[in-house]
């Protein structure tokens, strides 16, 4: 067991099987305007610590993912300082005093290169893990992430983080109908809005897996750490061979 063999992940309807290079973890919209106490988020009202649970198992996850070597992409939701690519229904919907574009607490809301819009420093991207500014709610609409996804050969998609009903859900079926299996972590996505969270994950895992796979972070840890620990073994033999070899000149 390889990071290049088939693996198997407890999940529900049924097992999840990937092979390691060919799925990305797919981080969606871990901006500090959605997770932050004075970001745009909680200015609306919303429980922030919904999502902030999120934040340590992702983190796990994510320091696991990148020590196996896989690959790694973040999304973030927002839009061009000039608005051009902001609808008006998404600018007025919500009738709210302060909408996307107006100065929020942490710069203009959800704007490109605003502080609010910049992902929280707990899961801060490295420079070679691509970014995905989106304007819409799913990760494929006008981005290249399909581009990427099959220049890199991925197949399968471990999704996580937020919002579960919102950008996860959209995100899924959008790679569903491109080709793609998700697997989404139920412990590293999250909802403002509980019974939404239960609902949003029903969804994905309803009807034999309609939309793809439920598990949690540790199962695919567990994986992970096996799949570690055989390339481990391997090495330690390897130079024990070699370690023979030269002994043996
Ligand atoms: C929302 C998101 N909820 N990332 N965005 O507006 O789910």
């Amino acid at each position: 067991m390889d990071m290049y063999s088939t693996v198997t992940v407890e999940s529900e309807p049924y097992p999840f099987e990937f092979v390691p290079k060919q799925c990305a973890l797919l981080i969606i919209d871990m901006q500090r305007d959605f997770l932050e106490p004075d970001g745009f988020g909680a200015m609306l009202g919303n429980d922030v610590t919904q999502l902030r649970r999120t934040i340590e198992p992702n983190q796990k996850l994510l320091k696991a993912w990148r020590a196996a070597g896989l690959q790694v992409i973040h999304t973030r939701e927002g839009h061009r300082p000039d608005l051009s690519d902001l609808p008006l229904t998404k600018k007025v919907r919500g009738r709210n005093k302060t909408s996307i574009g107006d100065v929020g607490p942490m710069g203009r809301i959800l704007v490109r290169g605003e502080p609010g819009h910049d992902i929280i420093p707990e899961l801060y991207p490295l420079s070679d893990e691509p970014i995905i500014d989106k304007p819409g709610k799913g990760a494929f609409y006008a981005t290249d992430l399909h581009a990427i996804l099959q220049n890199r050969n991925i197949t399968k998609l471990i999704v996580t983080s937020v919002t579960t009903e919102v950008c996860v859900n959209t995100t899924v079926r959008e790679a569903n109908d491109r080709g793609y299996d998700c697997l989404v972590l139920s412990d590293c996505v999250g909802s403002y809005f509980p019974q939404f969270q239960v609902a949003a994950l029903d969804m994905i895992k309803a009807q034999g897996g309609i939309f793809g796979w439920v598990s949690q972070s540790d199962k695919v840890l567990t994986v992970l750490e096996l799949c570690l620990h055989y390339l481990l073994n391997i090495h330690s033999k390897k130079s024990d061979y070699f370690r023979i070899s030269i002994v043996c000149i």
